[in-house]
């Protein structure tokens, strides 16, 4: 599933990755609310932590400088294929948002430092046919939202979170955060952006989770 060259630890945990698809089946944690995100901060359902909780499919690559890689492409003008330092080259910007975790836990006050992702939008330029953005990680995993929700301006590929770098296990070197998207829209060993016309749901959408993710709407199944 993921990058030969790429070490691993861990295992991919099966017995969870089913668990997390019971919930959806059975609609767990659903309160059957919605809330307005300009009058409610914590979206429905939601327990605020303060330490930053790691979840994942159990098995996490280890992505050296050396060996890590971000192509952007598909139907673009420009396609892009970078090291981490030609990343780190491209402007940079510091952005605070809340984070919300379908599995219940939200975070506020995230401090983080990247690329803006319209700032990778006007380097690469979408056609004007791209509606869907397709995220692929370095353990293979994929996710994939929508052009609009990805052009906002609290969207990032980041690599620091509180003025340090983003840990191997919150998916350093770079990430992705889409904070107004349940968090497994924010796809963690970023390897490759692709901009497409049409839709390729991901790793928890064909698993019963919702293609749209807003959680003050509660979309956490569908
Ligand atoms: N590459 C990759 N990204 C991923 C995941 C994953 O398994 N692999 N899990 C997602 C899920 S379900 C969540 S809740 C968040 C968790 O991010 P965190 O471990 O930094 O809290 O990462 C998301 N991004
Ligand atoms: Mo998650």
């Amino acid at each position: 599933m993921a990058d030969d060259d790429i070490e691993m630890t861990g295992k991919v945990r099966d017995k969870l990755i089913e668990r997390k698809q019971d919930w959806a089946r059975d609609g767990r944690l659903l309160t059957g609310t919605t809330a307005d995100p300009e009058k409610d901060r914590l979206p429905p359902g939601q327990r605020l932590v303060k330490e930053w909780p790691v979840l994942d499919l159990g098995q996490q690559p280890l992505v050296t400088d050396q060996k890590f890689r971000l192509d952007v492409d598909g139907a673009v003008e420009s396609r892009l294929s970078l090291r981490l330092d030609e990343f780190m080259a491209l402007p940079q910007t510091e952005s605070v948002s809340d984070m919300h975790c379908v599995t219940q836990w939200s975070r506020y006050d995230n401090r983080w430092k990247g690329v803006s992702a319209r700032a990778l939008l006007e380097i690469v330029k979408p056609r004007s046919e791209v509606n869907h953005v397709i995220f692929t990680a370095f353990d293979g995993y994929t996710t994939n939202i929508r052009l609009d929700q990805f052009d906002q301006p609290d969207v990032f590929l980041v690599h620091q979170w509180e003025g340090e770098p983003i840990t191997r296990e919150h998916g350093g070197p770079v990430r992705m955060l889409v904070p107004r998207l349940y968090l497994w829209k924010s796809a963690k060993w970023i390897r490759r952006i692709h901009f497409t016309i049409s839709d390729h749901p991901g790793f928890w959408e064909v698993r019963g989770y919702h293609n749209n993710a807003d959680p003050w709407l509660e979309e956490r199944y569908g």
